[in-house]
């Protein structure tokens, strides 16, 4: 069988399981993370060199208009390309025959994962995607991507999530790789236990801090509270818009690294025009958007006033 492509995205499990599941199904696989705004360029060379690939996969993120359109006039590329997305806010896209994104089905709502998984399941049939351990994981991983919790998975799928913080990404793809292929069901080993108890704690003392200077502010109308963190947006975000619920409509929650995420938690709030607003997108009560160019050192010459840059 010819190579693999996949592209996923690197923020958290949802992003990082499509490579353990691309690992168990095929002999060759060349994997690529990015953010969604860097999905185009990192597609181009590939696509400029398909002829490599049997298919290219792109999971948990998507392409933008311009570029599903330059795919879809190219009989080859057209037939090559698959995207299996669950950002609702892109779900326009749908009418490219290769671009699947589908939200919610049979009343459960889908991630990146759980769309890839049942794509494999459907065309290849291997032995070990039929396992329960796998299929244990996929459960956790949804629900912990999603937040549509069964009760009874709840702690265990947040714990599953905090273990993706714990090992860091190509460690957590290691070592699950290695359970699935070893294991008939999922459990926390004694070491994992002891650590997500560290974790855990760690985790309440760094939201209640982020908390404590959470800044106030309209946008657009839209009555937001605002937090600067680089770990633990979602749950950031959740707790925010829970615990000051009287206050705001959305948390914002800013990572200068790397983006700005929005988290609702009342049922009449979406955050898509928001996001939209600010260039980004991603479902009713949680989502994304990109920085500004040159933030950081907009931000230097803020605090310096003169700054004289250097090279690189
Ligand atoms: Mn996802």
């Amino acid at each position: 069988m010819n190579k693999i492509c996949l592209i996923t995205h690197i923020a958290d499990s949802d992003g990082a399981f499509p490579i353990i599941l691309a690992h168990l199904v095929f002999e060759n696989v060349d994997t690529f993370s990015c953010e969604v705004k860097e999905v185009d360029e990192v597609l181009q060379p590939i696509l400029e060199n398909h002829e490599m690939y049997e298919t290219i996969y792109i999971v948990d993120l998507n392409v933008s208009d311009a570029m599903a359109s330059t795919i879809d006039e190219n009989e080859t590329l057209k037939k090559k390309v698959q995207v299996f997305d669950h950002h609702i806010s892109r779900e326009y896209l749908n009418k490219y025959p290769f671009i699947h994104v589908v939200d919610t089905q049979n009343g459960r709502k889908e991630c990146g994962t759980t769309l890839f998984y049942e794509h494999l399941r459907n065309k290849y049939a291997n032995a070990s995607l039929e396992k329960e351990v796998i299929k244990q994981m996929i459960e956790l991983v949804r629900e912990i991507d999603t937040f549509d919790f069964l009760e009874e998975n709840k702690e265990k799928a947040m714990e599953f999530g905090n273990l993706y913080i714990i090992y860091g990404r190509e460690k957590f793809i290691e070592h699950f790789l290695k359970v699935i292929r070893e294991q008939e069901t999922f459990a926390f080993t004694e070491t994992e236990k002891v650590l997500l108890e560290i974790e855990q704690e760690r985790t309440k003392q760094y939201i209640e801090e982020k908390l404590e200077h959470v800044i106030f502010a309209t946008i657009r109308g839209v009555k937001v509270g605002i937090s600067f963190a680089e770990q633990h947006r979602s749950i950031l975000g959740h707790t925010m818009a829970e615990r000051f619920r009287e206050e705001i409509d959305i948390a914002v929650v800013i990572n200068v690294d790397r983006s700005v995420s929005y988290r609702a938690e009342k049922e009449e709030v979406d955050i898509i025009p928001l996001a939209t607003y600010y260039g980004g997108g991603g479902h009713k009560h949680a989502g994304g958007s990109s920085l500004p160019k040159d933030l950081q050192k907009g931000i230097v010459e803020h605090i310096f006033h003169e700054v004289e840059w250097g090279n690189g």
